[in-house]
């Protein structure tokens, strides 16, 4: 039977309206089939108009906003839930029969793309930290050497709107990438169980989204749900987490260490660290423009998937550096001070501020202080094990937000400030020539701003209008 005979003549319900249910309404809308969409928001849409065309234009959908419909969801044969829905703490997990299937965005993608003459071959990544600069630097290396791959996933891109095709059937004949680079969440990873990927990486693991998955061997064992779903794993040496066996499956791992013919790591030569492909020597790292060795990390995670789906290791290599990373993550923030100010406010967990410290603390001479700003909404993490780093490496911590007392408590000397210009100011006051200013929260930003990019945004513009004042005073 193919997908669509099995979803034919169902009561498909799509929960959530968001950038994942619009994609899932354009694609069941295009193969015909009737379905209903659920959010609990009264106006998922930006106003009543869009609200209203959406009825006109999906006339086999019906709506229901502002609450869960418990009759429908109930009585659905199909769900297919947006990854930010927690199904549990919605109460809607009691509520579906056991004959449901309950599926994600990502596994209906793959339903569909197992059943394609020429399935678009997948490379997916997931982990804590690191997932879309690999992706996106994957996909940059696919489009400098010449591989016809597209960007899809957690990253901002549904899935399921690469399947453009108009009708039933048409998938065969529509002009689809060879290759999808697929960035997995934790959430996504949750309904999803028939990806055949070509390989997959779990880049590393640590405590995120606990608010959620309630323990890290529950997250970890979601996270490593990608395996058996890859022909080959990519694994890191690094992490336990992410090191794991699956029986009868080819590994290429990478780490910092010499490595192995066939895997990817380090070696020192002539004082260089270079990266080795078993005793082939690739590049230098310190040629590369993201700096750190978890970008060395990622870098070798991103050339490992690549070779795995048979693209050539030197053309990747020769235009690996020109790659230049993502804004908010360990960025340089330009000012006309002596301050090296940086904008990481990507590190939404404590992992991501872990390495954004080891990386950058290092580069500081003995005279010279790091000035952390961090905090915000924790998403039930354990911040105790920011203390020993925060201690040897961060001379001033200034916190904010809903979890900003707790990482507050980890050092003696910390301040506790209500707003991010208040946290600038003060880290102007007390940083001289050389010091370094890094916003690395260790904490999601939604109890104070829209998303992340929002709060790297007003980190930039308070740095600048600090800095404006001191010259206005001058
Ligand atoms: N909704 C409800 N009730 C709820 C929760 C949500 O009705 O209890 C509705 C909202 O009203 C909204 C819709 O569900 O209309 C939103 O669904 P969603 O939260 O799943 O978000 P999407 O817009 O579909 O975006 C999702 C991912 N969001 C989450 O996982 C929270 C996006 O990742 C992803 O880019 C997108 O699908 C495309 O795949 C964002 C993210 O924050 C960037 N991801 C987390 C992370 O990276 O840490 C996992
Ligand atoms: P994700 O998509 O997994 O959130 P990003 O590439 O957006 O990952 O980076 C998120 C944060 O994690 C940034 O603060 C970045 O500096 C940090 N980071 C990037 N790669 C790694 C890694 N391999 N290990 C730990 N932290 C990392």
């Amino acid at each position: 039977m193919t997908w669509l005979a099995a979803f034919k003549n169902k009561n498909i319900v799509v929960l959530g309206a968001g950038m994942t249910g619009l994609s899932c309404l354009r694609f069941l809308h295009a193969q015909g089939l009737s379905f209903a969409v659920n959010d609990s928001r009264t106006m998922p849409f930006a106003n009543a108009d869009e609200q209203a065309q959406y009825a006109i234009d999906y006339p086999k959908a019906q709506f229901y906003f502002g609450y869960w419909q418990h009759s429908l969801i109930a009585n659905a044969d199909i769900i297919v839930a947006s990854p930010g829905i927690d199904l549990i703490s919605e109460g809607i997990a009691s509520l579906i029969s056991d004959n449901c299937q309950v599926i994600g965005d990502v596994e209906l993608f793959c339903l569909v793309n197992n059943s394609l003459i020429n399935p678009i071959s997948m490379l997916a990544v997931t982990g804590s930290n690191g997932k879309s600069t690999v992706v996106s630097l994957l996909a940059y290396l696919a489009k400098v050497i010449g591989v016809n791959a597209v960007l899809a996933g957690n990253i901002g891109e549904p899935i399921l709107d690469l399947l453009h095709f108009e009708q039933a059937g048409d998938a065969q004949h529509a002009n689809l990438p060879d290759t999808v680079i697929v960035e997995l969440s934790s959430f996504q990873l949750e309904t999803l169980s028939s990806m055949q990927a070509i390989a997959a990486t779990v880049l590393n693991l640590s405590d995120d989204h606990l608010d959620r998955h309630k323990t890290l061997a529950n997250y970890q064992a979601i996270k490593q749900s990608i395996y058996p779903q890859a022909k080959i794993a990519v694994v890191s040496r690094e992490d336990q987490a992410s090191n794991t066996l699956v029986k009868d499956q080819k590994i290429i791992s990478f780490g910092l260490g010499k490595p192995e013919q066939g895997h990817f790591g380090l070696k020192v030569i002539d004082n260089k660290p270079m990266l080795m492909f078993g005793e082939q020597t690739l590049i230098s790292i310190n040629e590369l423009p993201l700096a750190g060795m978890h970008n060395a990390l990622n870098y070798m995670a991103a050339l490992a998937l690549g070779y795995s789906a048979g693209w050539s290791l030197s053309a990747m290599t020769e235009k690996i550096s020109g790659f230049m990373g993502l804004p908010h993550r360990c960025q340089r923030v330009t000012s006309d001070d002596d301050i090296q100010w940086i904008n990481d406010s990507k590190a939404t967990n404590v992992g991501a501020t872990l390495a954004a410290i080891t990386g950058l603390a290092p580069t500081l001479t003995s005279q010279n202080k790091l000035i952390l700003i961090a905090g915000g909404d924790g998403k039930g993490a354990d911040f105790s094990l920011l203390r020993a780093i925060f201690n040897s490496e961060v001379s001033q911590l200034i916190t904010l937000g809903k979890d900003g007392s707790e990482i507050a408590n980890l050092m003696n000397n910390s301040i506790e400030v209500n707003t991010l210009s208040e946290a600038v100011e003060q880290a102007k006051q007390i940083a001289q020539t050389g010091d370094m200013v890094l916003l690395s929260p260790a904490c999601a930003s939604i109890d104070m701003f829209k998303n992340y990019m929002a709060r790297g945004e007003q980190f930039i513009g308070a740095v600048t209008s600090v800095n404006a004042k001191e010259d206005s005073c001058r």
